[in-house]
């Protein structure tokens, strides 16, 4: 289904193209592929600012562990697509699966903390 917001960045992306022929159609593609993708929504602040809360909040889960202390401080993604799982992606690149219970990662977690990607994700090739 096509939301109004939707078709109006269509809309821009046609009169983008009118008016910049080859070069504003390779900007308006990329943005067409996204529209199509899930949304993908980041969310940041200091320590305590109440994030894993949101996340949860709008997941309606608690898929993020809230603390009055810290308590998350890596950079975790969080994606829609069942069965319940996690994957720790470590800094050389590997991933490891960990089963969830009631919600929440192990804890303590398989693999020390430094050896896990700050980031999240796996180095660049
Ligand atoms: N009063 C109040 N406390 C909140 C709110 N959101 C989160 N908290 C509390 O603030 C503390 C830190 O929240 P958390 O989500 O873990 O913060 P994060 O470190 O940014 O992920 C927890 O004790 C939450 O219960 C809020 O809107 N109001
Ligand atoms: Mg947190």
């Amino acid at each position: 289904m096509t939301s109004s917001l939707e078709t109006a960045i269509l809309h821009l992306c046609d009169q983008f193209e009118e008016l910049g022929g080859e070069p504003a159609a390779r900007v308006t593609s990329d943005i067409r592929a996204r529209l199509d993708r899930p949304l993908r929504l980041a969310v940041v602040g200091r320590v305590k600012a109440g994030k894993s809360t949101l996340v949860n909040a709008l997941v309606g889960a608690r898929v993020a562990a809230t603390d009055e202390a810290e308590c998350t401080s890596l950079v975790t993604h969080y994606i829609f697509d069942p069965p319940d799982r996690a994957e720790i992606i470590l800094t050389e690149g590997e991933s490891i699966v960990v089963n969830i219970i009631d919600g929440r990662l192990p804890d303590p977690l398989p693999v020390a903390i430094d050896k896990i990607s700050p980031s999240g994700s796996a180095p660049a090739p």
